[in-house]
């Protein structure tokens, strides 16, 4: 007996083993959820193939999410295999490596419109095909940090694209609310990804957040996946447009 028995989900942003994704994939799987993958390119799909299968997934789809035509085909191969939809992961993001350093104003305007591209407008292109095969009590879940809400040297272009996804996953709540689809955002702690790696300053940080939170240590990316266990789960049924930090407490800290 798992909490999500006969539920079907959809994962974007699985890269290898270390990824977000990949942890709140195992999650909802443990607790019965059938699931969907999407990858983007060859290379991730030799990475992403075997994770999939080895949760028993046969939907393993590509996607760049930059292109309106992959996302529509990754909904028809839903649509026609499944018939419906009760859970969307949106965990994706990416920025040119070079807005990842110096000034946030010298920012281009070629990679702020690709990093807002690919880290926020692709959660409104993405559930704007999803819903009409999501039936009442279907939700959308996507992670962010809390780097659009306050300046993280080096963050950002980032950091205004998380902004824009948070305000995105509001309205989204609003506009499906009417229909019984919850969206929620996670605001996760840093974690060593694949997205970490070569950030200059990365380590510094997880040791400061180590130091400051209260609960003195980083969060793993299973702590993250419980928090959309419970996001994907009636348990919060009553939970909507919500942005929750799963970040040892980090945030609530102000001197
Ligand atoms: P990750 O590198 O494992 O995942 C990022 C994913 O984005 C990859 O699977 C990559 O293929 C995908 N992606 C990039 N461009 C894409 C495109 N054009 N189309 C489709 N997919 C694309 O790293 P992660 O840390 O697991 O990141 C997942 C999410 O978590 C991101 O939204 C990230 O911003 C967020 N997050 C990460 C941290 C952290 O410290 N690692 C903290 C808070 C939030
Ligand atoms: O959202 C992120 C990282 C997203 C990301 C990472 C990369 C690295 C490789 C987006 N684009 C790229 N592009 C690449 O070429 N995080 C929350 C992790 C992160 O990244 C930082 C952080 C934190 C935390 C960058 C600077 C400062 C802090």
């Amino acid at each position: 007996m798992g909490l999500l028995d006969g539920k079907r989900g959809i994962i974007f942003g699985v890269a290898n083993e270390r990824s977000i994704a990949w942890a709140i994939a195992q999650k909802l799987h443990n607790e019965g959820m059938e699931l969907a993958f999407t990858y983007v390119g060859k290379t991730l799909e030799s990475r992403v193939r075997p994770l999939a299968e080895s949760l028993g997934a046969t939907l393993i789809l590509p996607c760049d999410v930059t292109d309106d035509s992959d996302i529509k085909s990754v909904f028809e191969t839903v649509k026609r295999e499944w018939g419906s939809l009760d859970t969307l992961v949106h965990s994706v993001a990416f920025a040119n490596k070079e807005e990842l350093k110096g000034d946030f104003i010298d920012t281009s305007r070629e990679g702020f419109a690709l990093a807002l591209d690919i880290s926020a407008y692709s959660l409104v292109a993405i559930a704007r095909e999803a819903v009409p095969i999501m039936k009442e009590g279907s939700t959308i879940i996507s992670m962010t940090y809390y780097g659009s809400v306050k300046v993280f040297p080096n963050y950002n272009v980032m950091g205004v694209a998380k902004a824009a996804l948070e305000a995105s996953s509001r309205y989204l709540a609003a506009d499906l609310g009417p229909r019984g689809i919850r969206v929620n955002a996670i605001s996760a702690g840093p974690v060593k990804t694949l997205a970490a790696m070569g950030i200059s300053g990365f380590n510094a940080l997880l040791n400061i957040v180590a130091e400051k939170a209260p609960l003195k240590k980083n969060v793993t990316q299973e702590e993250v996946a419980s928090t959309a266990l419970y996001l994907a789960s009636p348990l919060s049924s009553g939970v909507t447009g919500e942005v929750i930090y799963v970040d040892s407490g980090y945030n609530i800290i102000g001197a």
